[in-house]
């Protein structure tokens, strides 16, 4: 199947979901979390996002954090991020389940939007989980809660941690009543994301990938397209052939 059976199946689909991973950033000059842009001086961002390596060094890990809200801070949705906003306005029922914290779906206009990972923009306090957007640049080394003054940290979630199960039940639920799923710049590794394109086929949907390179998942999908979603994306909003 090819990009212009996407685009009809997409035209007729009644309720799209759509999960994206680090790739469909990339195209904004945000690393990728396996790719050559993915390491952070001497560290792996896997080794960084962690509930350990936090217990073990808050200020390094706040670092972290700290240095991808300063490089993410300038960046502009893509393409592909507006174009996913687009289908989103001319469809009857579009979910947006995303494993990007980077906050560049909701600024390209995207309003339906699942982050099943968190959000780089928002704290947690570590004792009472006040949560709250804070779009300070830098934080200080190590933040306290405004509410009892005990250290804050990213509310994102790291490996080894459970997402939210409300999070993870909204995705859950639109994954098990949509009839078209499209799995977007994500090299399906980490769980359970990464499992949610097979999901949606075992519940009876279409499943297409849209990704640079294949994936584990590139031959159980009904479609795969290999290419950037910047470019790729924006060639589904245009009804005419291609
Ligand atoms: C959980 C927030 C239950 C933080 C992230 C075995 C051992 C140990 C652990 C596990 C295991 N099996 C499963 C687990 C659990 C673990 C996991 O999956 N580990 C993996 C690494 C094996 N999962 C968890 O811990 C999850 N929780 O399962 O809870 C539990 C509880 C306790 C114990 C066990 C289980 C929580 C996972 C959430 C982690 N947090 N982010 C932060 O960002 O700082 S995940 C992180 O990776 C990002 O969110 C990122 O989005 C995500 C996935 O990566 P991708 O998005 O796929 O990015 P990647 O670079 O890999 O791929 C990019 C793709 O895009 C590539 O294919 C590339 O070709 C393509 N691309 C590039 N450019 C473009 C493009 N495509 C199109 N266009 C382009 N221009
Ligand atoms: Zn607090």
């Amino acid at each position: 199947m090819s990009l212009q059976e996407l685009k009809e199946k997409l035209w007729k689909a009644k309720h799209l979901v759509v999960l994206t991973g680090a790739g469909i950033s990339a195209e904004s000059g945000v690393p990728t979390f396996r790719g050559e842009g993915g390491l952070w001086k001497q560290f792996r961002a896997v080794d960084l996002a962690t509930p350990e390596a936090f217990a073990r060094d808050p200020e390094l890990v706040w670092e972290f954090y700290n240095w991808r809200r300063e490089l993410i801070a300038p960046l502009s949705p893509n393409p592909g991020h507006f174009a996913l906003a687009e289908i989103e306005r001319r469809i009857p029922h579009f979910t947006l389940i995303t494993q990007n914290i980077d906050g560049l779906h909701k600024k390209a206009g995207s309003t339906n939007i699942i982050e099943l990972h968190g959000n780089l923009w928002k704290v947690r306090c570590t004792r009472c989980e006040t949560t709250s957007e804070d779009l300070s640049m830098p934080l200080p080394k190590l933040p306290s809660c405004r509410s009892c003054g005990s250290l804050l940290r990213p509310h994102v979630v790291w490996f080894g941690e459970m997402l939210e199960p409300k999070v993870l039940n909204a995705a859950f639920d639109a994954i098990s009543s949509c009839d078209l799923m499209i799995v977007i710049g994500t090299s399906g590794t980490v769980q359970p994301a990464a499992s949610m394109g097979i999901q949606a086929k075992r519940n009876g949907a279409l499943a297409a990938e849209i990704n640079l390179e294949p994936t584990p998942y590139s031959d159980v999908y009904d479609i795969s397209i290999l290419g950037k979603s910047g470019e790729i994306l924006p060639k589904l909003l245009c009804r005419k052939e291609e």
